[in-house]
């Protein structure tokens, strides 16, 4: 079996770990230091369908597990996890790069999920309902789909995992992962101890590689019933495209573009705290990121002091040290995405107001660093401020009023996360009402969701669907519709009288 300590990862498939039939193999590096955190499969088509293979076989079986007792393997998940928080933790930090409190809080995430889902064995609850004849017995249940396609991002390396497979499995799906190319020790490691936890082989599946060929085909393949990405908005549209022929289900969990609307009766320092955290945590790469500022002009001056004097005492440095406050972003591409929106910025005539470039001071040019950046006097259809930069980058408008700061707020394409600092209760409930969005924060920044309430957004940032919470359900089962007729003789709906 593979382990974090061998540095040599394989795929699991039909509980056998194995190489690619190929050979092939790529490495995972840390974006703090470059060190090699492993080598994995480069896996294809072929792998893919030996995986949905054992997938559909394992359906067979878990699907007539008593929920319940599917639910009791996922206690037992949930108790592992805790066990395991700090290791994870700690490989967090070192293979996607984010600070220990927050590479903690990834993990917590998926503990919470656990532990909420391996509940849900015990509700998974259909209705019962009166028939409009006589002697007859209506109801409803949901039914696990099948085989589940998990394909997902780095930027959450267990947390989204989990949103996506805890739920599959305590519906009685089976599941095939296909974690991101930049965080696969993660997801292995999530699925080593799925199996120890005692969910049977084939019913959890990792393949790694490249989304090309592995994610390609997983979305193709005509035995997979559901995928469920987190990703671009770009991939997100692919993805819909390609499983069009063979209608499959897609849930998407797309892009951000999240504002915090700070009014002029607002707590500043308040505000303040909930912009720096929202924009910078992680730094800046999450789909909840705060990317935007919507500032009453009344207070724009003063929040805008206020907080470049906190972002430049930031410290940058690996997200494993106790007094890092922002760790690397994820790769070259990323430093590369991030700093051409400076220079998109600048061309538009915004005002940089602090950050813009990659931080090379001494061990960070080792990895991917980048200042946490400030522009302000940016105009709303500027790109910076419509573009999902996911970096360590916010964008400072200036507004007259509220309607003004909601217009502004909801003038872009996705709708995922929004919030507004404000201590008028009327001006809070307008905004609970009108922000388009799946998310709305009152007197907290744009990030925080926690697992029992749906999470997901409108417009461009998805399809409809939500993940966690009793959400997720829809996501992961289909509904049955049952009749039973005991009165010994054919009675018509709409036709025959009661
Ligand atoms: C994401 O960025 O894709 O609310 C997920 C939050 C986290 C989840 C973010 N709990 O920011």
């Amino acid at each position: 079996m593979a382990t974090t300590g061998t540095k040599s990862f394989q795929n699991l498939i039909g509980g056998e770990w194995t190489d690619a039939a190929s050979g092939e193999t790529f490495e995972s590096t840390s974006p703090a230091d470059g060190e090699t955190i492993g080598v994995f499969p480069r896996s294809g088509p072929e792998e893919v369908d030996r995986a949905v293979e054992a997938a559909k076989a394992a359906f067979e079986e878990w699907r007539l597990v008593p929920a319940p007792k599917r639910g009791e393997i996922l206690f037992n998940l949930a108790r592992i996890l805790e066990r395991e928080k700090t290791a994870l933790t700690d490989l967090m930090t070192h293979e996607m790069g984010k600070v220990k409190a927050e590479a903690g809080g990834d993990v917590q995430e998926a503990i919470d999920i656990t532990y909420y889902m391996a509940g849900e064995g015990r509700r998974l609850f259909g209705q019962t309902t009166p028939s409009e004849l006589r002697d007859k017995w209506n109801m409803s249940v949901r039914q696990p789909i099948g085989v589940v396609g998990a394909i997902t991002p780095w930027n959450f390396p267990i947390a989204i995992p989990s949103w996506k497979m805890i739920p599959a499995l305590v519906c009685g799906n089976t599941v095939v992962l296909k974690p991101a190319r930049d965080t696969p020790a993660l997801g292995e490691r999530f699925v080593e101890l799925i199996a120890e936890a005692g969910i049977p082989a084939g019913v959890v599946n990792v393949v790694h590689g490249g989304g090309g060929s592995v994610g390609d085909r997983l979305v193709r393949h005509p035995d997979v019933r559901v995928i469920s990405l987190t990703g671009s908005r770009e991939t997100g549209v692919e993805v819909l495209k390609a499983a069009a022929d063979t209608l499959t289900h897609v849930h998407l969990e797309l892009g951000g573009k999240n504002a915090i609307i700070v009014m002029d009766d607002a707590d500043l320092d308040l505000a303040v705290e909930g912009i720096l955290w929202s924009a910078f945590g992680t730094s800046g790469q999450r789909c909840t990121a705060a990317s935007r500022v919507i500032a009453h002009e009344a207070v724009y001056a003063a929040l805008q002091s206020k907080l470049v004097a906190r972002v430049e005492k930031l410290r940058l440095g690996p997200g494993w040290e106790d007094d890092t406050d922002v760790g690397p972003v994820i790769n070259k591409d990323a430093i590369e995405k991030i700093h051409s929106y400076t220079e998109i910025g600048r061309d538009e005539g915004a005002t940089l107001l602090t950050g813009g470039e990659p931080a090379t001071d001494g061990d960070l040019a080792k990895g991917f660093f980048y200042r946490p950046t400030i522009f302000a006097d940016v105009d709303p259809q500027m790109r910076v401020a419509q573009e999902e930069i996911f970096g360590p980058t916010t964008a400072l408008i200036r507004v007259r009023d509220v309607d003004e700061a909601i217009r502004v707020s909801n003038g872009i394409k996705f709708g995922l996360s929004s919030s507004i600092f404000t201590r008028d209760v009327n001006t809070a409930f307008r905004a609970m009402r009108d922000l388009e969005a799946g998310i709305t924060y009152v007197n907290a920044g744009t990030i925080g969701a926690e697992v029992h309430l749906p999470f997901g957004g409108t417009k461009d940032t998805g399809n409809g669907h939500r993940e966690a919470g009793q959400a997720a359900l829809d996501v992961f089962t289909e509904w049955k519709s049952i009749y039973v007729d005991y009165s010994g003789k054919l009675q018509r709906a709409q036709i025959d009288p009661s």
